[in-house]
């Protein structure tokens, strides 16, 4: 480890070299200026995360790109309906996985996540297979049995509440799975997730009303990944707040406005509104920048926007300049990736689809209001 007192290293050495033949102060400082390494180590340019969770967040970056762009291949290939995913948003999504506490029921963190949350997932464990079957709508996908689009995950064992088509509902229901951890009292916070556009909903506000009631405060991370548009609304002429973290602060909620595009600002941000909503037992909230690098969705093309910033290009470009990644090594995870999806893409095509029994599969087996026509 380096001293976080360069100082240190430079008295010693004019302390030796004074021994011999002491030299006036202004000649020795000078002298001993030169001698001494002041290098920084790699890391100094990420705020000191470390090299091994450096690279870990940019493997699981590329992993969820390489993965959202196969799944656009695949629409344009015809064997999908639908695509939207998170393309741009690595740089938030990862971190948000990565800190979370992982696991089933309520002394783990819970995630109420939107349908550009792939990153994360990635992050929690998301093999690219189960994405790519739910994409491919086929029964072996374990979010839904093939049965909603893509990115609208659901896996139990790590607390990942389904993802909702309508929007915005979200934000209310992590209230209530923050309330049942509040009860449990873990130490466990609910994470939640949304787009800037859905923020007009009045979930959304329902959502700041019930995690910010005085005394009955709820331990839950309120985020709002603000790509600046709504499909094909633009955030300006929508919105007469500068920023959508100030209204959290009308409901006493500690709120921040980051920069989602760097994986560095996003981890620190979360690891520190999550620390405090650990100790506190009350909300904390993150608007996070993010690009849109795709577009709204196939709706609209899925064609890759001219001049968003790219947060996994950047990344990789510092890990590269720093000397903490090699070309070639960056190669190798690219392609890595790539072949991962490629056999993925085949063996999902050789699946079956759901049957009509199948539609009784992933909703409340056994229970009264499984069945409608029982109602
Ligand atoms: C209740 C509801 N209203 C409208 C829609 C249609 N819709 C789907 S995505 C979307 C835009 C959401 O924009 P934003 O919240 O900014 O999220 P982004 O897609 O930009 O990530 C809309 C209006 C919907 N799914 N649900
Ligand atoms: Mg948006």
């Amino acid at each position: 480890m380096t001293s976080k007192n360069p100082s240190a290293g430079l008295r010693s050495t004019s302390a030796r070299k004074g021994a011999k033949k002491p030299l006036p102060a202004k000649v020795a400082a000078a002298k001993t200026a030169k001698t001494v390494k002041t290098a920084r180590p790699a890391t100094h340019a990420f705020s000191g995360l470390s090299k091994d969770l450096l690279l870990q967040m940019h493997d699981l970056m590329v992993k969820s790109r390489v993965l959202e762009e196969r799944l656009i291949k695949i629409y344009r290939a015809g064997e999908s309906y639908f695509w939207i995913g998170g393309p741009g948003e690595e740089a938030w999504g990862v971190p948000l996985g990565l800190l979370g506490r992982k696991g089933q029921g309520t002394a783990y963190d819970w995630y109420h996540l939107h349908y550009r949350c792939t990153p994360t997932l990635i992050a929690l464990g998301l093999e690219m297979i189960d994405s790519i079957r739910l994409m491919m709508n086929r029964v072996t996908d374990p979010s839904t049995g093939g049965r909603n689009f893509s990115n609208h995950y659901c896996f139990p064992q790590w607390n990942v509440a389904p993802v909702t088509s309508p929007i915005e509902v979200q934000y209310p229901i992590a209230c209530g799975t923050a309330h049942a951890q509040k009860r449990a009292g873990k130490g466990a916070l609910s994470i939640v997730s949304g787009g800037d556009a859905g923020t007009a909903e009045g979930d959304f506000a329902s959502g700041l009303i019930w995690a910010s009631r005085k005394g009955n405060e709820l331990p839950v991370l309120i985020t709002v990944q603000n790509n600046r548009w709504g499909i094909s609304t633009s955030f300006e002429g929508q919105h007469g707040e500068q920023y959508i973290a100030d209204r959290a602060k009308a409901f006493g909620i500690k709120s921040m406005v980051i920069n989602g595009n760097d994986p560095v600002e996003s981890y620190l941000k979360i690891q520190e509104q999550m620390e405090y909503i650990r100790r506190t037992g009350k909300p904390a909230f993150i608007e996070a920048q993010v690009s849109r690098l795709y577009g709204h969705s196939s709706a609209s093309g899925a064609n890759r926007i001219e001049g968003e910033s790219d947060c996994l290009k950047d990344f990789e470009a510092k890990l590269l300049k720093s000397g903490l990644l090699k070309e070639s090594e960056a190669k190798e995870i690219w392609d890595a990736y790539e072949a991962e999806g490629v056999r993925a893409t085949e063996q999902a095509r050789g699946e079956g689809v759901p049957s009509a029994d199948s539609v009784w599969d992933q909703v409340y087996v056994d229970n009264e209001n499984a069945d409608w026509r029982k109602f």
